[in-house]
């Protein structure tokens, strides 16, 4: 296993902003989420990719769209049902729920060619549904996965201790089976490819313990993915970044207590243009 600390390893797939470029230069990503009670994780991923430079943003919920985000007016808000999905670089899961609806809404992510990042309630769906699976395994256009423990667990059948015993492993068990990048959340992230290689992270601390910053890393990752960066170095910077943006705010007294993920946006967006 490799450690991750060298960002000249990634800088080179950061385009440089041209001056005749414009918003759909950067790429549209749409995040997939928003069951009732948990609108805020959708929000939250959106207003990362928006952070990480994706060039347009929507935030589609599965239930009642919120008919604007007042923190965030640059976000379009949008019912899932009624979104093209094959417009954008897609992030499903966060807060998406785990009803009939849900399902379909990811099963179409799925059978479009958009490059995706599914996390939280794509990820269990994942696991109680084996042809979704297979759909997924086939799938053409890029996938990064990034479970935590427990949604690791759930895919592969087994409980979150048995993941945490070597999460070298599941991750790289997961990337093979799932054909897809892999993203094992927690302390020292792994990040796996099909093809076995795998990547131990170095940047963040538990000040990251805290609701909604997973959501935050899916929106970052999805919004890389958008600006054309492949999927194993987007899922490679979307961590060390995440986490660097954490360890950042630790030396400025904003963690390890008390740090909220929507704090991580801005400081993230600093290490993305230092990069
Ligand atoms: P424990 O407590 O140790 O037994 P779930 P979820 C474990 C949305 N959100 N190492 C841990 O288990 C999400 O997007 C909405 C070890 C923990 O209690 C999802 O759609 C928000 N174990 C939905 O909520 C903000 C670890 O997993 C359990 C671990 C449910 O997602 C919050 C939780 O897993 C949230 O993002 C680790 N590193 N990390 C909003 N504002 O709208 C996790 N675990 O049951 O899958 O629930 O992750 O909260
Ligand atoms: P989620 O559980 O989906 O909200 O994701 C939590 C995020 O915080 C992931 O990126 C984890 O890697 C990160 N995180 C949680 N706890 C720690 C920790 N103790 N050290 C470093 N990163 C953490
Ligand atoms: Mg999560």
């Amino acid at each position: 296993s490799l450690h991750l600390n060298d960002v000249k390893f990634f800088a080179r797939h950061l385009r440089a902003r041209r001056h005749n470029s414009h918003k759909g230069s950067y790429g549209d990503v749409a995040v997939i989420g928003g069951a009732r009670g948990m609108s805020g994780a959708p929000v939250l991923a959106a207003r990362a990719a928006l952070h990480s430079g994706a060039g347009r943003v929507y935030a589609l919920f599965a239930d009642d769209p919120l008919a604007f985000d007042p923190g965030q007016p640059e976000l379009m808000c949008r019912s899932a049902g009624e979104f093209d999905l094959s417009l954008a670089t897609l992030v499903a899961g966060p807060g998406l729920g785990n009803g009939a609806h849900a399902q379909e809404l990811l099963a179409r992510a799925i059978g479009c060619g958009s490059a995706l990042v599914a996390d939280a309630d794509a990820l269990n769906l994942l696991a109680a549904d084996a042809a979704l699976q297979s759909a997924l395994a086939l799938r053409p256009a890029a996938v990064v996965l990034t479970p935590h423990p427990l949604e690791a667990a759930r895919l592969l059948g087994r409980s979150a201790a048995a993941v945490q015993l070597d999460r070298l492993a599941a991750a790289r068990e997961l990337a093979s089976r799932l054909h897809a990048v892999v993203v094992l959340k927690g302390s020292g992230t792994v990040i796996a490819a099909p093809n076995g290689n795998a990547v131990i992270n170095t940047t963040g601390n538990p000040a990251l313990a805290t609701a909604g910053t997973g959501d935050v890393l899916a929106g970052l990752c999805g919004a890389l993915l958008a600006q054309g960066w492949p999927q194993w170095e987007a899922a490679l910077a979307a961590v060390w970044l995440h986490g660097m943006a954490a360890d950042v705010l630790v030396t400025e007294g904003t963690g390890p207590i008390g740090l909220t993920a929507g704090e991580l946006l801005p400081a993230i967006r600093v290490a993305l243009n230092r990069m």
